[in-house]
């Protein structure tokens, strides 16, 4: 394997970065995860605009372009002869001194990892997964906006391991309000008497590249789609459920905090959505 940092290929051993670059010693940066799916990068312009804004939201100058971005992501997935796989995209502040102020990184750093992606067992997507609430709350958009895709993930990494103390593979965090935020990893969705609802970002969701696919194919095919904040009463009398992510593609949930969620199978407007992602995917994207 061979990683890009910087204008340059590294084998995997010497792909390394400083001790004193601020992603490692504050999460001082910004990352994309990526799909690719036959040979094409799904969604690469959406995934480099999000990077832009999240570079804006923390007052981080990208001194590349977004060609420039795009050209180096292809070029490792054509390196590494990854056709279906995962491409991690990360910028860090770069290398300073200690202390927080970023004033003492002249150059931030790209890095654009490109392999192969551990799919979650097809059973997910045949019987559904079961999620609880977790303690931990979504941080708050008036401390850190939950649509910077951020190198700080412990919010996340906090909510994920309670989840997994309970035996639960995936949570749903709600916000400092109360009402539902996202997953760890992920967006969530509900199905209510036919129409498609998810929370907005400004209720603690990342402005996710799959959530965003899956409302425009909701609006091709006819569903009635709406950003709403919701309660975990509302998920817990939805006709359906699911989460979306850039490595979970569309997983039914069929359960919160031990109420059955519908039938407590799959339904079959996420079956539907499902099906048209899987279609949407191979047709999409940029060609490697
Ligand atoms: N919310 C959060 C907090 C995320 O980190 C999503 C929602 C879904 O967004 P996308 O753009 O992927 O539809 C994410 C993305 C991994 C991995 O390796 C995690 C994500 C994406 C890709 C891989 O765990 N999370």
């Amino acid at each position: 394997m061979e990683v890009y940092i910087d204008g340059k290929f590294y084998p995997k051993a010497d792909a390394k970065i400083s001790v004193f670059d601020h992603g490692l010693l504050y999460g001082d940066g910004i990352f994309e995860g990526i799909r690719v799916y036959d040979g094409c990068v799904f969604k690469l312009a959406e995934h480099l605009e999000r990077l832009e804004y999240s570079a804006k939201g923390i007052a981080l100058r990208l001194p590349w372009s977004r060609d420039e971005i795009a050209a180096a992501t292809v070029e490792a997935c054509r390196r590494n002869g990854i056709a279906n796989g995962y491409i991690r995209l990360v910028v860090t502040r770069g290398v300073g001194d200690l202390g927080l102020s970023p004033r003492n990184c002249p150059a931030p750093s790209i890095i654009i990892i490109a392999d192969a992606i551990k799919l979650y067992p097809e059973e997910f997507y045949a019987k559904g997964m079961r999620l609880i609430t977790v303690p931990t709350r979504r941080v708050n958009p008036a401390a850190l906006p939950p649509m910077v895709k951020s190198l700080n993930y412990l919010n996340n990494i906090l909510a994920k391991i309670e989840a997994l103390q309970q035996g639960f593979q995936e949570c749903l965090l709600l916000n400092d309000q109360g009402y539902v935020a996202e997953c760890s990893g992920d967006n969530l969705f509900i199905v209510h008497k036919g129409r498609l609802l998810t929370p907005a970002s400004y209720a603690g969701a990342l402005v996710g590249i799959t959530r965003q696919a899956v409302l425009e194919i909701a609006s091709d095919l006819g569903i009635q789609a709406a950003e709403t904040n919701l309660t975990r009463y509302d998920v817990f009398n939805a006709d359906e459920a699911f989460l979306t992510g850039s490595a979970a593609e569309i997983v039914p949930v069929i359960e919160l905090d031990g109420r059955e969620i519908g039938t407590g199978k799959p339904g079959p407007v996420t079956a539907r959505l499902l099906e048209s992602f899987r279609r949407k995917v191979r047709e999409d994207g940029v060609k490697i």
